[in-house]
């Protein structure tokens, strides 16, 4: 008789936790979780998954903690035993990291630290398995394009800096105590459950609201940013995969293409039948419409629905993100299900259906 393996999901709360969780309970696994106390529900993304604690066969628990608390994490290892840890918890934002950078440093740095020192301190060094969400942040300005697995790092926000600490100390812990420990340096990726403050659901949300006319106009801080934008379900596809090769190793998950943020703007306008053209330069650029093309929308052509705000401009930026992801789809046999059409659809498909209930 096999065993259900045991996974625990740090971040289980927020986007990728969500999609993990579900492709893990789809394989079979009980999936525990880490969620923080807040004085308001936390658990949207991941209520669908619940079960009564009563019921019989339990395959899904969520307990109290946080990154910044080793007591708790020794605690809750200690108690689930897990054969995989995924550790997701973050304070993900690169913008606020500039208005926290110590809590940052401590949670997003430190807290690696200490999930892997439990692992060692509870002497499960040869049965738990880890996984650590490294990030494209760790590139920084550029060096090299595309981003390998070799590409030096040159972080560029507090954010990236602690997460560049969380690199090296997965790196450390497993040459020194030859644990299963792998990074996944993940490039930016999307869907319906991306929270609202990160540029392409503001985005989308923001394009749902005007095409209703519940909302005027979009404010945007720089339009040239590049990213390499993919889907979230087809990436913690790959987080799972790294955990289920011999080796432990290190991996850049990517789709290969980059995008502007003010061709993201277009995309999701265009996705409702609406053409968009942008005019003037850096902080008077603004984005007007040129065509309508469904009649369900009532815009007049030339209306201004984007606009330039300096308040969202970084005080250092990372312009240019593109991974190259040759290594994870050889080795892992990794591929990706979504490109940037379907996602964008997907994402606007969910914020109309949202605004129209508002
Ligand atoms: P989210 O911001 O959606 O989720 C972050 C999760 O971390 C939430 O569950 C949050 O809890 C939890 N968290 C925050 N602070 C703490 C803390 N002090 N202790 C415990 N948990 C905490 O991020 P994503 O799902 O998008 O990203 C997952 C991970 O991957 C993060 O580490 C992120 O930095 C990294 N990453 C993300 C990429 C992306 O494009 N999405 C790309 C590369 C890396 P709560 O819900 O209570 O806030
Ligand atoms: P990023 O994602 O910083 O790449 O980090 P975000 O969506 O916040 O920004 C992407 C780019 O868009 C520009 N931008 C704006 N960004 C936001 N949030 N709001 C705006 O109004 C806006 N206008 C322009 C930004 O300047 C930036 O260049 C994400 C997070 O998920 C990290 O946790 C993760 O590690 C990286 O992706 C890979």
């Amino acid at each position: 008789m096999t065993t259900m393996k045991k996974a625990l999901i740090t971040g289980i709360t927020g986007q990728d936790g969500s999609y993990l969780a579900e492709l893990l309970l789809e394989k079979g696994y009980e999936v525990h979780g880490i969620k923080r106390r807040a004085s308001s529900f936390n658990t949207q993304r991941i209520d669908h998954l619940y079960v009564d604690l009563h019921e019989e066969n339990v395959n899904f628990k969520l307990h109290y903690g946080d990154l910044s608390d080793a007591t708790n994490i020794i605690r809750i290892i200690q108690e689930v035993q897990p054969d995989e840890i995924y550790n997701l918890g973050a304070m993900s934002h690169v913008k606020v990291s500039f208005d926290s950078p110590e809590y940052v440093a401590n949670v997003d740095g430190v807290g690696v630290l200490r999930i892997l020192e439990a692992i060692r301190i509870l002497g499960l060094t040869h049965k738990t398995k880890f996984y650590q969400a490294s990030t494209s942040e760790l590139y920084g300005s550029v060096q090299e394009v595309p981003q390998t697995e070799t590409t030096p790092f040159y972080p560029r926000s507090p954010y990236g800096v602690a997460k560049l600490y969380g690199f090296w100390i997965v790196k450390n812990y497993r040459e020194a105590y030859n644990m299963f420990a792998c990074n996944g340096i993940l490039f930016n990726h999307e869907s319906p459950r991306r929270g609202e403050t990160f540029v392409t659901r503001k985005i989308t949300m923001a394009v749902a609201r005007i095409v209703l006319a519940e909302q005027d106009c979009l404010f945007l801080g720089n339009l040239d940013a590049q990213r390499d934008w993919g889907h979230a379900k087809d990436y913690v596809r790959a987080m799972w995969l790294m955990l289920q090769q011999e080796q432990p190793e290190d991996f850049v998950i990517a789709t290969g293409k980059t995008t502007s943020v003010r061709d993201f703007v277009k995309m999701a306008f265009a996705e409702c039948g609406i053409e968009l053209e942008f005019t003037g330069a850096s902080e008077n650029e603004v984005g007007k419409i040129k065509k309508c093309n469904n009649p369900d929308y009532q815009l007049a052509i030339g209306t201004t629905v984007v606009k330039v705000d300096t308040n969202y401009y970084r005080p250092t930026e990372v312009d240019l993100l593109i991974g190259n992801p040759t290594k994870a789809m050889t080795q892992l046999n990794w591929s990706l299900e979504y490109d940037l059409v379907a996602m964008v659809k997907e994402m606007m498909g969910n914020d109309l259906e949202i605004a129209k209930k508002n």
